[in-house]
């Protein structure tokens, strides 16, 4: 049965770090596929892998190719990934069957992390993760990255959940799943687009080493699941809230006009605020992955400089 193993490569890069040890950063592919639009997809890919390379970590792009799971993807396999349209968006619930069918798909949050810690990285720097939905209490519309940060050991640097959802709705969630939901430098949790949600943040940290410290101390404590380390996007690429609400309001208004629901509603709802913002918010979808990339890069090496011991457990 040895076609039922699963298939894993790893890019010459990420091989090379895992036999010295050194720090590795997962990246998500359905950004490239499902959030943004060609050819910036690639371009920002590129772009969130050097800024990682230049923070002295390696980038590992995770993605599901003719059923082999891609542990790091070469210039060729990233571009051919962000050009197609028939790409799949894994999450949790088809990963699994995408590789037993030899498929080709993109990972989600949910399915970066569960990838992620297979391949024993530990690290994931993605834009802003899936959350709950406005209308949820019909819809029932709740992502399963929620879930993933629940049971899956992987510390996810994001600029906030996307603000298309309903922020207090999804972090109540995150507190009911006990997960650690940590602010980067500020007291309040930020809103992907803008610094501010008005929402507090249910902790807060300033470094990179009381992250990666808090993280191991969670699992030596035998506790499972992973942290949400929300980093706010630079001041100088954010748009304010007041400016993104009504972009919102009518992307919300036409998705729910046209039935778009489960999938395709994350998609549609950030290629409507692309072509509403006259790409305003595709800018700063790109500065705040390259800013949460350098930060998820600082955790990576923090927790490989952390001595032996204290990571024993892992
Ligand atoms: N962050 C972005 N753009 C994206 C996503 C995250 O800046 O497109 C993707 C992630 O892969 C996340 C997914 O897991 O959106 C959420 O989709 P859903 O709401 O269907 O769970
Ligand atoms: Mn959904």
């Amino acid at each position: 049965m040895n076609t039922l193993k699963v298939e894993m490569k790893f890019s010459e890069d990420v091989a090379k770090a895992k036999e010295t040890g050194g720090p590795i950063v997962a990246l998500e592919s359905t950004i490239i596929t499902h959030g943004m639009p060609y050819p910036q997809n690639v371009e920002t890919a590129r772009l969130v892998e050097d800024t990682v390379r230049a923070a002295g970590a390696t980038p590992a792009t995770i993605a599901v190719i003719g059923g082999c799971l891609h542990i790091g993807l070469d210039d060729n396999e990233l571009t051919e990934l962000a050009l197609r349209d028939d790409v799949a968006k894994l999450s949790r619930a088809d990963i699994a069957a995408c590789m037993a069918r030899k498929g080709t798909g993109a990972t989600t949050v949910a399915a970066t992390m569960i990838a992620a810690h297979y391949a024993g990285i530990a690290v994931f720097a993605t834009g802003g993760i899936g959350g709950v939905h406005r209308g949820a209490e019909s819809s029932f519309d709740i992502s399963a990255d929620l879930q993933e940060l629940a049971q899956t050991p992987v510390n996810v640097v994001c600029a906030g959940a996307k603000a298309i959802l309903d922020l207090p709705k999804t972090f109540e969630v995150l507190e009911t799943l006990g997960v650690p939901v940590i602010a980067y430098g500020q007291d309040e949790l930020p809103a992907f687009w803008s610094r501010q949600s008005g929402l507090p943040a249910p902790l807060r940290f300033d470094t990179a080493d009381e992250i990666a410290a808090a993280f191991v101390m969670r699992r030596n404590f035998g506790v499972p699941g992973g942290h949400l380390i929300a980093n706010p996007i630079p001041q100088k690429a954010e748009i304010p809230a007041e400016t993104v609400a009504p972009w919102i309001e009518t992307a919300l208004a036409e998705a729910a006009e046209k039935g778009i629901s489960a999938k395709a509603v994350t998609p549609f709802l950030l290629q409507r605020l692309f072509e509403l913002s006259e790409g305003a918010s595709l800018a700063a979808n790109i500065s705040l992955v390259l800013n949460n990339a350098r930060l998820a890069s600082e955790i990576a090496i923090a927790l490989s400089r952390l001595p032996e011991d204290a990571v024993a457990t892992i």
